[in-house]
This record gives C-alpha cells, sequence and structure tokens, in this order.
C-alpha cells in the first residue's frame, strides 16, 4: 500500500502584518467603538431627503429599533427579515436586531413573491421589514404566518409603521448581556458554488473580524477616516455594501451617504453636495461613468479612493477609468457572501499604500491565509499556476443554515473555504481571478443560481429538460441563457418560455436566450456537464 506522506502546502499571506482582533465584543460595541471621538458628527445622511443623523443619535436609534423589535417579540436566535431599498432604517433595524442577539436576512425588495416567501419561510424571519415598494409581496404570505410587517416609509394598514416602533424608549446596554461571538448576526443567501440560494451564517465574530482586517490596525489595508463620506449606492441588502460600506463606515466614524438608485445625473449631485471621498462601486457602474459625457473629472474631484468589486474588472476598463479621475485610487477588492466576505483587498487602499497592478483584485487580507489548489487533486499549487481560491480565517461563515451537507462540501475538514474560483497569486502577492468553477452566474454583480431557474423551468409541463448558464455580456458581465428540451409534440417558443420564468423571478434573472436542443449532457450521477453546454455555445452549434 502506498503510504501519503504530507506535502507542504503553499499558503499565501498579507504583505501586512498580522494585528490584534479583538473578535470576543458584539459587533454593535466593536462598530461604535469610537464614539466619543465622533459622538457628534454626521454617521449616516439620507441623499434622498438631506436628513442627517449623527452617530449619537444613530447609536440610540439603534436603541430604540432594538426595544420595538423585542416588544414584537424577537430575541435572541430570531430572524428578522430587511426587504428594503437603501435607506437609513435598514442600518437601524439590522443593528437593533444585533443587540437582541437577532440575525437579519436581507433580500432584494424587487424580488417577486415567490422569492421573498422562500427565503422569509427558509429563514424562519420573524418579522418583515420593509417599504411601500415591496409591501403587496409580502401581506398575505405574512399574515398567513402570523408574521408582523414592518414599514419605514409611512403609515399603512395592518402594518406597523418604523416610526412607532423605534417611539419607545431604548434598549438599555445591560440587556445587551448573552450575545456570544458565535451567534449569527447577518444571514445574506448565497448558491455558494452549487445549487439553490442558502442562508450564510455570519456571526458576530466573522464579520468583526472581516471588517477588522480591512480598517483596523496602524497600516490599515483600507484606510478610511472619520473625514471621509462613504457613497453607500450598492445595495445594503448584499454583503459588499453592508459589510465594506455600513459596518465598516460606522467603525471609523466616517459619514455614510445613502443613495436609493443609481443615476449618474443623481450621483455627480451627491457627491458635490456631500464632498464624497469613498466610492464602492462594482464594474458595470465604473464601465457606465468612464463612459458618460456628463460626468468631469471636476465632478469628482474629492472622491480620493474607487473601490470596485463583486464581479471581474480587466485592466482596459481599470486604465479607462482612471484617466477619468487621476486623482483618486482605483482598486479591487475580492469577496464572497461565504467568505465574510472579504478574501482579498487591494493595498493601494492601504495607508502606507503599495505599488499594484491593474486587473488584480488584491492581496489577501491580513490575519487569514490563502491557498491555490488544483480542482482535480487537491494538491497546493505555487506562484503564477491557476487553480481553486481557498481561503481560512475567523471572518469566514460558520456554515449554512440548515445544510451540513452544503456546510461540508464548502469548508473542508482543515477549514479551508473553497471558493469555486479559479485564480492564481503572483510574483508580488496579486491575484488574479481567471476563471469559475462553480455554476453561478454573475449579472452586474448580482447572483443568479442556474439551480434555481432549472427547477422553475421544469414546473412548465412542457419542459422535459433544462439546464442553464451564463454568457458573457458587454453590460451586464453576463447574463442567463437557457437549453430546453421540450416534451414531445410542444411547440412551446422561447418568448413563452422567457415570459414564464419572468413572472417568477426578478428582472436580473430573466432568461435572455433559450435554445432548443434534444439532449442536455449530464455525467453518469446526472449532474448537468455546462462546460459543454459553453463549449457548444463557443463552437456556435448551440443545439
Ligand atoms: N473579481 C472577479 C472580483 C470579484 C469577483 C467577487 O455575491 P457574492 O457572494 O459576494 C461578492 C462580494 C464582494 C465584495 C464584498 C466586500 C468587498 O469589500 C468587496 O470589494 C470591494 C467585494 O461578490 O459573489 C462572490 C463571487 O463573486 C465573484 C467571485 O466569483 C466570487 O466568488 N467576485 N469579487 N473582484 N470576481
Amino acid at each position: 500500500s502506498v503510504v501519503a506522506t504530507p506535502v507542504a502546502e503553499t499558503v499565501f499571506r498579507s504583505k501586512l502584518p498580522d494585528i490584534e482582533i479583538n473578535n470576543e465584543q458584539t459587533l454593535q460595541s466593536y462598530c461604535f467603538a469610537k464614539m466619543s471621538e465622533v459622538a457628534s458628527r454626521p454617521c449616516i445622511i439620507d441623499g434622498q431627503t438631506g436628513a442627517s443623523y449623527t452617530y449619537t443619535e444613530v447609536e440610540s436609534l439603534t436603541r430604540r429599533a432594538a426595544a420595538g423589535l423585542r416588544r414584537m417579540g424577537v430575541g435572541k436566535g430570531d430572524v428578522v427579515m430587511n426587504l428594503l431599498r437603501n435607506c437609513p432604517e435598514f442600518a437601524f433595524s439590522f443593528l437593533g436586531a444585533a443587540r437582541l442577539g437577532a440575525a437579519t436576512t436581507t433580500a432584494n425588495p424587487f424580488y417577486t413573491p415567490h422569492e421573498i416567501h422562500r427565503q422569509a419561510e427558509a429563514a424562519g424571519a420573524k418579522v418583515i421589514v420593509t417599504e411601500a415598494c415591496a409591501v403587496e409581496k409580502v401581506l398575505e404570505f405574512a399574515a398567513g404566518k402570523g408574521l408582523p410587517v414592518v414599514t419605514v416609509d409611512g403609515k399603512r394598514d395592518g402594518c406597523v409603521d418604523f416610526a412607532d416602533l423605534i417611539a419607545g424608549e431604548a434598549l438599555p446596554e445591560t440587556e445587551e448581556a448573552g450575545i456570544l461571538p458565535d451567534d449569527v448576526v447577518a444571514l445574506p443567501y448565497s448558491s455558494g458554488t452549487t445549487g439553490l440560494p442558502k442562508g450564510v451564517m455570519l456571526t458576530h465574530r466573522s464579520l468583526v473580524t472581516s471588517v477588522a482586517q480591512l480598517v483596523d490596525g496602524e497600516n490599515p489595508n483600507v484606510c478610511f477616516n472619520k473625514e471621509d463620506a462613504l457613497l453607500c449606492l450598492l445595495p445594503l441588502f448584499h454583503i459588499y455594501s453592508l459589510h465594506t460600506v455600513l459596518l465598516a463606515g460606522l467603525r471609523v466614524g466616517a459619514a455614510i451617504v445613502i443613495m436609493r438608485k443609481f443615476d449618474v445625473g443623481a450621483l455627480v449631485d451627491l457627491v458635490r453636495a456631500h464632498r464624497i471621498t469613498i466610492a464602492p462601486f462594482v464594474p458595470p457602474i465604473v464601465v457606465e461613468i468612464a463612459k458618460s459625457d456628463r460626468v468631469t473629472a471636476d465632478d469628482l474631484a474629492s472622491i480620493r479612493m474607487v473601490l470596485s468589486g463583486a464581479a471581474p474588472m480587466g485592466k482596459d476598463l481599470q486604465d479607462a477609468f482612471m484617466a477619468k479621475i487621476p486623482n483618486a485610487v482605483l482598486g479591487q477588492g475580492y469577496g464572497m457572501t461565504e467568505a465574510g466576505p472579504v478574501l482579498a483587498m487591494c493595498l493601494a487602499f492601504a495607508k502606507e499604500p503599495f505599488k499594484v497592478k491593474s486587473g488584480s483584485c488584491g492581496t489577501v487580507v491580513r490575519n487569514a491565509e490563502l491557498k491555490v489548489v488544483d480542482p482535480d487533486t487537491g494538491a497546493s499549487l505555487g506562484r503564477n499556476q491557476p487553480g481553486e481560491i481557498c481561503v481560512r480565517g475567523k471572518q469566514i461563515m460558520i456554515g449554512y443554515l440548515n445544510d451540513p451537507e452544503s456546510t461540508k462540501n464548502t469548508i473542508d475538514k482543515d477549514g479551508w473555504l473553497h471558493t469555486g474560483d479559479i485564480g492564481l497569486v503572483d510574483d508580488d502577492d496579486e491575484i488574479f481571478i481567471v476563471d469559475r468553477l462553480k455554476e453561478i452566474i454573475k449579472y452586474k454583480g448580482f447572483q443568479v443560481a442556474p439551480a434555481e431557474l432549472e427547477a422553475l423551468l421544469l414546473t412548465n409541463p412542457e419542459v422535459k429538460d433544462a439546464a442553464v448558464v451564463g454568457v458573457k455580456d458587454d453590460l451586464c458581465g453576463e447574463v442567463p441563457v437557457a437549453f430546453i428540451k421540450r416534451i414531445e409534440g410542444s411547440e412551446i417558443t422561447e418568448n413563452e418560455i422567457k415570459q414564464f420564468v419572468s413572472k417568477e423571478v426578478v428582472f436580473y434573472k430573466r432568461i435572455n436566450k433559450v435554445y432548443f436542443t434534444d439532449s442536455i449532457p449530464k455525467n453518469p450521477s446526472g449532474k448537468i456537464l455546462r462546460k459543454d453546454l459553453r463549449a457548444r455555445l463557443a463552437a456556435g452549434i448551440p443545439t
């Protein structure tokens, strides 16, 4: 028999030294730790209404939200669903729930009723906090389950007004006792490397660690400070904005300027009005600004740092954008909901910046380990060799909610989280993502799970079999396309298939193109061979 000799692994680390991180405290005490320095400074500014809340006010509002949620029956271990576009109440509710030892599950308010109900049900939501544009989609479901619904934008029959929720006394700090570092505080949904969306359990410890890895220390990897104004344009229901804008912004004592909806003109107005210094973006927004004649270097002059992430940004785009705002540093972060979320971050954002390459998505964050493995053998690979990126550290999720099987397939027995991304680490410790092993499709940074669309397509009586893959798209990054095998005699059309899907899913999950086929390639255990389908598309013979 062969005795395996342990093989040395190549583990990549940050170029910055590890720091002391106190991740035994709650997320809320961590975020408000510098309170005395920033008490009367602006904390959250509603870009739409101009309403501005100081740090003292925000801290107090989160305590009042906690007390209000407790009156509605929320307690330790419970889940609150935030179904909101960006608004100050998102933060009050999220941190209010945290003070009770409860977790917040976040969802897109433009989801269809079907998508919302599935997540609310799976997460075991006790209360739904929402707004006028989404409330109709939850009322019946909530009534059936006996769940209270809170609205943040005015009174409504059958709902609790957020203004009333926060009208009472604030929850005293002494009543926060009992929250443990390993209690879940955020429960975003992600499909990870395969299958349907799952609840990602991020604890106080994970989020404190992850935020600290970015903004703490003598020489922070991302140098935000209390003089900064952060643009909160990306949706807070996605982990990127929740973590890197809201939580990191609070931690450093910056002003967080909330924008509900993207529009180039409105963006320029907000940047000028609030002298925005930090702009976290996704590649499609970078594209739009780079191309727009309406935006001049002057308009963006106050911005000193532009972050991009959630989808790939190539060197060309990065260079084109930098030409537009020559005084800002533009760099990328690499995140994944399950990873807590940040794996890697551009070191040009550090207080003592490093020189970095355009197109790189950063260097692994400090207090963490990263390795690249051969996807077939699992063997650890050295520099410049592409393989699956794995990460380890206190920041990663503790697992998927009620899904030990998927958890085990994502975090191995040695604690490495497998990302499903193919990338390499170069001679300067910079990471480049070159491909994706996992199924996920990313439309403008939003997740689209092929398995979810396939399951939906199979509920159509005329569909015998279905497979969904992503194809590259200039505007959106990727869009989903479907391969459909019809039942015998069916003449269902491409448009009918598209409409069937559109009724059930949020806009970015809509099927862009349908290819009818006689066979969906599968391996012997029935797993769809997406690579073969992508090869068919590339060869121009999709059927
Ligand atoms: N380049 C190429 C990138 C990149 C990328 C992500 O929706 P999720 O689960 O999560 C995210 C989180 C992104 C994020 C969080 C916090 C942060 O500071 C930051 O940087 C500024 C980014 O996207 O999708 C995870 C998947 O998205 C892809 C990759 O496939 C990853 O596994 N992805 N960032 N820079 N691809």
